[in-house]
């Protein structure tokens, strides 16, 4: 045994242990130098033949040298393995989880579902129909005379000369009583399409909500009582309200259903133009014209009917005074509810 063959030695492992990059590689040096036949352990079973007088000098060096070969290898162990994945063993799985952000319903819709919700409580069925109707749906079967101002084209998106987006959800009633018979007890709620100019209050495009109770002597009584019941559930208890005579071509009489201002209490304020009073959905008594429409008799049948925005409603309810930014998809509004 000499020096230089375990200087040799050392710096041949050097080399190889320098060049392995993976835990294979790894691994092959580690046999070949480190295992029972390997290159250093061999060394040692040569230390026997050593003469008496050398046996110490040349057992120090075999010593220093398997620590520093150990040594080193264990470095680069720990050096490849940390940069491999960790394997399933070593993921803590008590950690907490990374938050998914969900979303939540549009504001319109939160009020919509509210809307139904209630009036299916009071015994309406809910239903939907078409956004592109006819004119005979959307004017001549809801009692609109020829000549009636809404029809004009500024109010009215056209799509042809039968065709149109329709206006307001209430030609899904007709649709609705031309199939089935009295006793009906419905809400309709939908898009609808106004060709007006666009400003804070008033955009192309809003919702709406349709209701409609036919059958055997319904009053303007009953009318009142299920309006009353809504609006008590919806804004909550505690408010005076107040029915107004008004006009629409399918009902008479007509009226508004106003009630005290919510945001002021009655006294006064900017979204109340300092009336005191909000007024949130027209209603009235179906109109026998109508009736004549779907061949129901006119005789024996009665019914009330009413309309809301739901735009208006939200509105009123949060205090937002610009309709336009239901529809801007702005996150710092939208967040908001
Ligand atoms: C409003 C007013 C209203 C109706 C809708 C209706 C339906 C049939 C017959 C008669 Cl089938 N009327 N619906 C009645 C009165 C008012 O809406 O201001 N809507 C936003």
């Amino acid at each position: 045994m000499q020096r230089s063959e375990i200087e040799r030695i050392k710096s041949d492992f050097d080399q190889e242990i320098e060049k392995a990059s993976t835990s294979g590689e790894l691994e092959q040096v580690r046999i070949k130098f480190l295992s029972r036949n390997g290159i250093v352990t061999k060394l040692f079973d040569e230390l026997k033949s050593v003469p008496g007088e050398d046996k110490p000098v040349f057992g120090k060096l075999l010593n220093n040298l398997r620590t520093e070969v150990t040594e080193s290898f264990n470095n680069k162990k720990l050096i490849i393995e940390s940069n491999q994945l960790p394997d399933s063993s070593s993921i803590d799985l008590t950690l907490p989880g990374k938050g998914i952000k969900i979303g939540s319903r549009h504001i319109l819709t939160q009020t919509l579902f509210e809307i139904k919700s209630i009036f299916k409580g009071l015994g309406f069925s809910v239903y939907d129909g078409p956004e592109l109707e006819s004119d005979y749906y959307n004017f001549e079967a809801l009692n609109f005379p020829p000549d009636h101002p809404a029809r004009d084209m500024q109010d009215t998106f056209f799509v042809s000369d039968k065709f149109l987006l329709r206006t307001h959800t209430t030609p899904v009633q007709i649709r609705i009583m031309e199939k089935e018979q009295p006793p009906i007890r419905a809400i309709m709620p939908g898009r609808v399409y106004r060709n007006e100019a666009i400003s804070s209050r008033s955009y192309c495009m809003f919702h709406q909500v349709d209701g409609i109770y036919v059958d055997t002597d319904v009053s303007f009584a009953e009318l009142k009582g299920t309006l009353v019941s809504f609006a008590e559930q919806f804004y909550g208890e505690g408010f005076k309200y107040r029915f107004r005579p008004s006009f629409f071509p399918f009902t008479e009489p007509s009226a508004e259903m106003d009630i005290t201002c919510y945001i002021c209490k009655g006294k006064g304020c900017r979204v109340c133009k300092h009336s005191g009073w909000l007024e949130i959905l027209g209603c009235g008594m179906v109109d026998p014209n109508v009736f004549k429409y779907v061949n129901y008799d006119a005789e024996k049948y009665t019914g009330y009917a009413f309309g809301m925005g739901i735009e208006r409603i939200a509105m009123l309810k949060y205090g937002i005074d610009d309709i336009r930014i239901f529809f801007e998809n702005d996150l710092r509004f939208l967040k908001q509810f």
